[in-house]
């Protein structure tokens, strides 16, 4: 009997992505994520100042959304996403289990 966390999710990466509702470039990088069957944790950053301070902190003064972490190491952006995996960077770093 499981908790509330599948136990296949404590040997994923941890992903973070900050977003807002009326962001296409927020729900590219989503599906990118999807089709990898990748659980993230979504924050939404529209009418929340503290996390978007965060965020901007976090991704070195960035404003714009999406902002994405895996395993809390910053990728940028959706098109930093793509980027990375057309590269063949993303799938070692999503096969890197998280820390804590
Ligand atoms: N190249 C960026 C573009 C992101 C972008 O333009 N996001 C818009 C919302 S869809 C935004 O945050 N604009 C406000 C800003 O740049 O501060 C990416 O791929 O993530």
């Amino acid at each position: 009997m499981g908790g509330l966390v599948p136990p296949q999710w404590c040997e994923m990466a941890k992903v973070e992505i900050y977003t807002t509702m009326i962001c296409p470039y927020c729900y590219r990088a989503k599906r990118l994520l999807d089709e990898r069957q990748v659980p993230y944790e979504e924050i939404d950053v529209m009418a929340d100042s503290k996390r978007r301070t965060e965020m901007v902190q976090r991704a070195g003064g960035r404003t714009s959304v999406p902002q994405i972490f895996i395993n809390g190491q910053h990728v940028g952006g959706s098109d930093d996403l793509y980027a990375l995996d057309r590269a063949g960077g993303l799938a070692p770093m999503l096969a890197q289990p998280a820390a804590e």
